[in-house]
């Protein structure tokens, strides 16, 4: 016992003895080496830590769990949702095919092909969409339900004409009523009179002016009639029954002759193709016998017969940035349309 201190140190061996000898010197200052540790450390067993962890692990993947199951819950939810209206849109979009399809045998197909992609591919039928078909820019004519007017160009003596109306007309840009009969330029134009004729020499109707000539069709069948400005060119196409007007300044006008075989209204006709439109957006014309409206943005306009066998669109194809040169042209052309009867006798307007 008292020796032990006093040991002189044993030499270290130079084999694998040193392993051996410093493993016992370790293994009793184990038990004081481990609350070497900082206190808070032994504030709480070890096993309540254990535990409180386990909870909070159990805690996470509960929660876990329950976000995994609620989004499988609100996917599966949403997918339903989805499936039925599309089933929906389906649905409507196979009780108006007929008419859609009866629609594209007589038109152009830049016209009206735009409605057969958007409502036929499984995809809904939103304006983004149609709009965004990059083969077809007709798509931007029939998707927006209430597209903004073109701008109408300058009226300098506000009567109702362009100034680029009263050129091809031949009446005075800054004198409202140029034959001074007292009726204004435009108002003599769209109740049928001619703007430069006071009635003393003639010419009194507009069918009779100088500025203005007749078309008729020369199809097998559905042939129709209208007066136009004489400056501008008139063409026909008998395949799709269709007249183009071309204009010197670049716009076009094109009528076209559709079946309506459901024999419904001009209005009605165009509400299914347009199930968004309004009818209060809709403005009502007519020509003779016939009646229609323009469709919102002024640019078009339909017209169906009394016995609703035939649909007439009349289109002013101009670019979207140009202004709206002939407005109240345009309108003449539809006002004084006119469809050919079988025996031309019994159609004496179109040629007086
Ligand atoms: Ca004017
Ligand atoms: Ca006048």
């Amino acid at each position: 016992m008292f020796n032990k201190p006093s040991l002189p140190p044993q030499p270290l061996p130079t084999g694998g003895a040193p392993k051996e000898q410093s493993a016992p010197a370790v293994s009793p200052g184990k038990s004081s080496d481990i609350y070497v540790m900082p206190e808070k450390f032994h504030s709480g067993p070890a096993r309540a830590t254990s535990s409180k962890s386990l909870i909070i692990a159990a805690i996470i993947l509960a929660a876990v769990i329950i976000l995994v199951a609620a989004y499988f819950i609100y996917d599966s939810s949403a997918r339903k949702q989805l499936a039925q209206e599309q089933a929906a849109q389906n649905a409507a979009w196979q009780s108006s095919t007929p008419v859609v399809a009866e629609v594209n045998e007589g038109v152009t197909p830049d016209n009206f092909a735009p409605v057969v992609t958007s409502t036929g591919s499984e995809a809904t039928s939103t304006p983004e969409q149609a709009t965004s078909s990059p083969d077809n820019t007709a798509a931007t004519t029939t998707a927006p339900v209430a597209p903004a007017p073109p701008v109408i160009s300058r009226d300098s003596d506000n009567d109702g004409l362009t100034d680029m109306e009263e050129d091809v007309i031949g009446t005075n840009p800054s004198k409202p009523d140029t034959d001074v009969d007292g009726y204004k330029d435009s108002s003599e134009i769209s109740s049928g009179y001619n703007p430069l004729s006071d009635g003393s020499q003639g010419k009194t109707r507009l069918a009779e002016a100088d500025f203005i000539a007749i078309a008729k069709s020369d199809f097998a069948q559905n042939n129709f009639s209208f007066l136009y400005p004489r400056r501008w060119k008139v063409s026909f196409i008998a395949e799709n029954g269709q007249a183009i007007i071309s204009i010197d300044t670049g716009e076009i006008i094109r009528i076209s002759s559709l079946p309506n075989e459901q024999r419904i209204s001009a209005m009605n006709w165009y509400l299914q193709l347009h199930p968004q439109a309004s009818v209060s957006q809709l403005a009502p014309i007519s020509a003779g016998q016939l009646a229609g409206f323009f469709a919102p943005d002024g640019l078009t306009a339909y017209l169906t017969d009394v016995s609703k066998e035939r649909i007439y669109s009349f289109e002013y194809l101009t670019s979207p940035q140009a202004e709206f040169r002939y407005p109240a042209l345009f309108a003449m052309i539809i006002k004084n349309f006119q469809i050919a009867t079988s025996t031309p006798t019994s159609t004496p307007a179109a040629g007086q």
